[in-house]
């Protein structure tokens, strides 16, 4: 945990603030923090030997960078399996002047709950915390999950949800971070519409949908329309998990708190990559590509658990190397039946007609493109946000040279 907290406690500055973070590692082992979302200069961006030495126990690390530009991004832990041990916490970079206005508004982390120590499939049963069997199950071309006691909501099982206090007339903003280590989330509220207006930070045109789906690193902001006075549920479904669903409560004054909270219908208008319209273009990024990256996203053959970019297992894979200014495009095949939510750093990217930092590929040969402008010179880590993925290996670095 951060400060004793978890989620960790929110960090909130205006946009071009400068954020200076002191990280004592209090652990018995070593750790970083990455800024999720976040074009930080390189020195900073908290991935352990390739932007900075890890911190080791009883050391001290100072993140110092401009936070900019808007939006909600999340920090936490680039070490090992440590997001899953509750190293992550919201970080929110306010905007000066919203594209959308709204009156009050609500940070949902969402999570998947595992207590006891993570552990890589390919330990197998062994390990101190007394489960035994390992993640097991799914099959060599399938996939594992951990053994989650529950998902969460701002640190909470659906049995003790939060509850957000909202007023007849107001508009509500939330903004929604899956901080999970391997869930895919369907969100709903019940009794409401959402209007999204923000992915991963960056402002959309406005869409009304009645759900979203978001895979682990991204984050949507949504207003919702304060009109339908009661008690009601947010409900985020785990669409790989059998757990039961995250929960928190929307509840107007008025209701006083009494009465059983509503539950949400089933979705008919889930929002797709399609209807995101970024509200400005993302320079350098028009016209075709100077360098493109064909990748193939699959698990890794043989014994051991890996997962694989191009047949190769981070870190013994080589790096994806582009020069200064260019327009990079990589297009992913997945060849695996699960779900990939891809992650780069140091870099929005344009997917489609809007900006991101995080893209879900769809198992079964699903294809996402996405292009970048090379503005922002270093060793930036491309990787799958399923931590398990991560940590068998599907990960290059992108690495600029001259
Ligand atoms: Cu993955």
């Amino acid at each position: 945990m951060y400060e004793g907290q978890f989620p960790g406690p929110e960090l909130r500055v205006q946009e071009g603030d400068v954020l200076s973070v002191e990280l004592t590692n209090d652990l018995q082992e070593e750790t970083t923090i990455h800024w999720h979302g976040i074009p930080v200069p390189n020195p900073v961006d908290g991935v352990p030997n390739v932007t900075q030495d890890p911190i080791a126990p009883g050391d001290t690390f100072t993140y110092t960078f401009r936070a900019e530009p808007a939006g909600t991004y999340f920090y936490h832990s680039h070490v090992g399996l440590q997001l899953d041990r509750g190293l992550l916490g919201p970080l929110i970079v306010e905007e000066r002047e919203p594209h959308v206005e709204y009156d009050r508004e609500y940070v949902v982390v969402l999570d998947d709950y595992l207590p006891g120590d993570p552990r890589p499939p390919s330990d197998g049963g062994r390990g101190g915390s007394g489960r035994g069997g390992g993640m097991g199950g799914g099959g060599m071309m399938g996939d594992v999950r951990p053994p989650y006691e529950g998902l969460l909501i701002n640190g909470r099982l659906p049995e003790n949800p939060p509850t957000f206090d909202v007023t007849e007339g107001e508009r509500v903003r939330f903004r929604f971070v899956n901080a999970a280590s391997a869930t895919v989330f369907g969100v709903r509220i019940a009794g409401h519409e959402m209007t999204v207006t923000h992915t991963d930070g960056q402002p959309v045109n406005p869409v009304d949908v009645d759900s979203f789906v978001f895979g682990a690193g991204e984050r949507y902001d949504a207003v919702v329309e304060a009109e339908n006075p009661g008690r009601w549920f947010i409900q985020a479904d785990a669409l790989d998990g059998n757990e039961p669903s995250a929960r928190a409560v929307v509840e107007y004054e008025s209701a006083g708190g009494s009465g059983a909270p509503q539950s949400p219908s089933s979705p008919s208008n889930r929002l797709q990559y399609g209807d995101l319209r970024a509200i400005s273009s993302l320079d350098g990024v028009s016209g075709s590509p100077d360098r493109t990256f064909d990748l193939t996203l699959s698990r890794g053959g043989g014994q051991s658990y890996t997962w694989t970019i191009d047949g190769q297992a981070y870190p013994d894979a080589d790096p994806l190397q582009i020069r200064p200014g260019e327009h990079v495009r990589i297009r992913m095949t997945n060849q695996s039946p699960v779900v990939h939510p891809m992650h780069l750093h140091g870099h929005f990217f344009r997917v489609g007609n809007a900006i991101k930092d995080t893209v879900m590929v769809p198992g079964h040969r699903g294809r996402v493109t996405l292009d970048f402008h090379a503005d922002n010179p270093g060793r930036w880590l491309f990787h799958c946000h399923n931590l398990y993925h991560l940590d068998a290996g599907m990960a290059r670095v992108v690495k600029y040279v001259e």
